[in-house]
């Protein structure tokens, strides 16, 4: 079994010390930060979720699990820069209303700040409105709106919309993401692009400022 399949087996069952030291172990022999990330942890969540789906993980499990893999990418987090160009552009990201989901948006968050742009953080569930409020309140140049629910996704259309209304729109770049996010669907919502993973985000969002 190598070290990838021992970290979803301690994400399953919720150890979230087995994690780190895994984690540790892996990049003691030079496994390179993004495999361990992309291949270990996401991966592992996969699996996670699909527990959650069959029954087989309930919320404080899953919560448990979530925790463990944000201490595991605390520990990544300097191996996994994305350097330069974002110069200091700022940016505001959130998680629509309804949506309690964060980890995501937190990796989002760190490659955009490796990126060197400056990143405000708004949280979870986050309604529109408050959008609207932190766009007017910073000079911001990027919308980040992440969404993980099926449920919330018209939530990222409402956000959008609120932006226009505020009259908002034409001064920022709108970037939408998250699990069940995808091309056609920002297309159809008026976004400026879609990116699947933190990487490709931050790939992204230094190209719609450049
Ligand atoms: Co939730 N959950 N959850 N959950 N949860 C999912 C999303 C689900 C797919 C699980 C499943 O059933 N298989 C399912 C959604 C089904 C659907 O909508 N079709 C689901 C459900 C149903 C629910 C609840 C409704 C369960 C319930 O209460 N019965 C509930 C909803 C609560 C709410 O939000 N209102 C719920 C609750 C929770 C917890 C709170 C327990 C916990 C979240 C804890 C936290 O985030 N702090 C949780 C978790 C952990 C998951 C799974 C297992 C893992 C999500 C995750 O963190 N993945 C998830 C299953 C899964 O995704 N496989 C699941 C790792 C993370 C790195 O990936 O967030 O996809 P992800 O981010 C990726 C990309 O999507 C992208 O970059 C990242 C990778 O680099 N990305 C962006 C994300 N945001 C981006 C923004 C961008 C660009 C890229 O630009 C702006």
């Amino acid at each position: 079994m190598n070290d990838f399949h021992a970290m979803t087996d301690a994400l399953v069952s919720c150890d979230g010390g087995r994690l780190t030291e895994l984690v540790n172990h892996a990049l003691a022999e030079d496994t390179p930060a993004g495999d361990i990330l992309n291949k270990g942890l996401i991966s592992g969540m996969d699996v996670v979720g699909e527990k959650m789906e069959s029954g087989e993980m309930f919320i404080p499990e899953v919560l448990m699990a979530a925790q463990a893999m944000g201490n595991c990418v605390e520990i990544l987090k300097p191996l996994l820069g994305d350097e330069g160009s974002g110069s200091g552009a700022s940016v505001v990201i959130g998680t629509v209303k309804g949506d309690l989901h964060d980890i995501g948006k937190n990796l989002v968050t760190m490659m955009l700040e490796s990126a060197g742009m400056e990143v405000h953080d708004i949280g979870i569930d986050i309604a529109p409105e408050v959008f609207v409020d932190r766009v007017r309140e910073k000079n911001v140049r990027i919308v980040c709106i992440s969404a993980l629910l099926t449920t919330t996704m018209p939530m990222m259309k409402q956000t959008i919309d609120a932006l226009v209304e505020a009259g908002l729109r034409d001064r920022v770049k709108i970037l939408v993401g998250g699990a069940p996010v995808t091309q056609s669907f920002a297309d159809e919502i008026g976004a400026d692009g879609f990116a699947a993973d933190a990487g490709t985000a931050s790939k992204l969002a230094k190209s719609l400022i450049n």
